[in-house]
């Protein structure tokens, strides 16, 4: 897994997520942010789907961002192509069905017809020196040997890349793998994936694909797209900053982080939810005594992401019934009181049984251990 390309879909596949409405204002916040960020990539709604949305994909292409090369995403269709090359994108992602299922009850066409209009669509986008990529949907429910021979078919005719997209979230890592790893043999242009999350497979597969040899993935910040999204930007983020440190600290500008996820967390009127990678609220809080004692002697211990590479900051949890005197201790030296070892403990006892009643907060910890504190001093105790 090196080289990898993030494909960032949050103004296509996020604008079909359930509360998405983007204003071009939004858009272009959003697009700036992802820029900054350093994402590949930037997929834009389809210009056929109506005139605004063709205007704002005009207006983005003009903003000339530093990083980010901007694609639209079209169905396989001559219609939508030739819009699609008139608004100034540096490549287009085209996309058809070739599951039984989509065949037969959504657009009706067969394997000839298919292959037959990708080809007129790919050399027309080609004529007009941008990036074309071909796609089948629904690919894990595919018939292999259809997939295959399309796209030998237009790897041949010049594609830059193809992609594979688990459009119902069916497949596993596994599949995953196999598929791309049976397609890198196929194929020499690159090879992008798309993972839909409904049985919580969107992280794992974007990284058997990698594995297997794909060069591109595609991701929507927190996630948003359809019924319940794919492959988060943050999450895979999180991923391969662990399978490839280096590659994505040099890369990306990873402090840009929170700051898109709030912008598409506020603009699509949804709460960053608890348990996100990264920026989750509890996502680098540690509680158990445990835990803490070790974390205040060395992160690494419960910690495999550190969060100062993405502005973040640790908090270590104290005013619980499952604290220890080390984590106490540690707030007492922030506090600069001058207490014992005993005495620390025996403040961590007097902490211990509040909280066996309720929860103390960081206030409530910070008084118990001043208190404490002054009646030392006074001889009180
Ligand atoms: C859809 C299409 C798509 C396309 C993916 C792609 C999917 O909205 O159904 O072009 O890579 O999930 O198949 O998002
Ligand atoms: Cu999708």
């Amino acid at each position: 897994t090196s080289n990898w390309k993030i494909i960032e879909s949050t103004l296509r596949e996020g604008e079909q997520f359930a509360t998405a409405w983007f204003d071009l204002e939004t858009k272009i916040k959003i697009a700036r942010a992802l820029d900054d960020f350093g994402v590949d990539y930037i997929e834009l709604t389809s210009p056929a789907a109506s005139p605004e949305s063709r205007a704002h994909c005009e207006a983005i292409c003009k903003l000339g961002l530093k990083r980010s090369k901007i694609l639209t995403h079209i169905r396989c269709h001559m219609d939508d192509a030739r819009i699609a090359v008139e608004t100034g994108v540096d490549g287009v992602d085209v996309v058809i069905g070739t599951s039984s299922f989509l065949r037969e009850h959504s657009h009706g066409k067969d394997m000839t017809w298919i292959t037959k209009t990708a080809i007129e669509v790919i050399e027309f986008v080609k004529s007009k020196g941008i990036e074309i990529r071909f796609s089948s949907e629904d690919s894990f429910r595919s018939d292999l040997v259809d997939l295959l021979s399309i796209y030998q078919t237009v790897d041949k005719i010049g594609v830059n890349r193809v992609g594979v997209a688990d459009t119902v979230g069916c497949a596993d890592p596994r599949q995953v793998y196999e598929l791309v790893r049976t397609l890198r043999g196929v194929v020499g242009c690159d090879i992008e994936t798309h993972f839909h999350n409904d049985t919580g497979c969107a992280i794992a597969n974007a990284y058997a694909a990698l594995e297997a040899g794909a060069t591109h993935v595609d991701t929507s910040v927190l996630g948003i797209g359809e019924r319940n999204g794919i492959t988060p930007l943050g999450g895979l983020i999180a991923r391969m900053m662990v399978a490839d440190p280096e590659y994505v600290k040099n890369k990306y500008n990873l402090h840009m982080l929170r700051e898109v996820e709030n912008l598409v967390a506020e603009a699509v009127e949804i709460q960053v939810p608890f348990n996100n990678y990264i920026t989750g609220f509890c996502a680098f809080t540690h509680k158990a005594g445990i835990h803490a004692k070790a974390i205040l002697a060395n992160p690494s211990t419960y910690e495999i992401l550190n969060p100062a590479d993405f502005g973040m900051t640790r908090y270590v949890s104290i005013g619980h019934r499952l604290t220890g005197w080390n984590a106490i201790k540690s707030r007492v030296e922030q506090l600069n009181l001058e207490l014992t070892d005993e005495q620390i403990k025996d403040a961590t006892a007097k902490i211990k049984a509040l909280a066996d009643v309720r929860t103390q907060t960081m206030e409530d910890v910070d008084t118990i251990l001043r208190v404490y504190h002054t009646a030392i001093q006074q001889g009180k105790l």
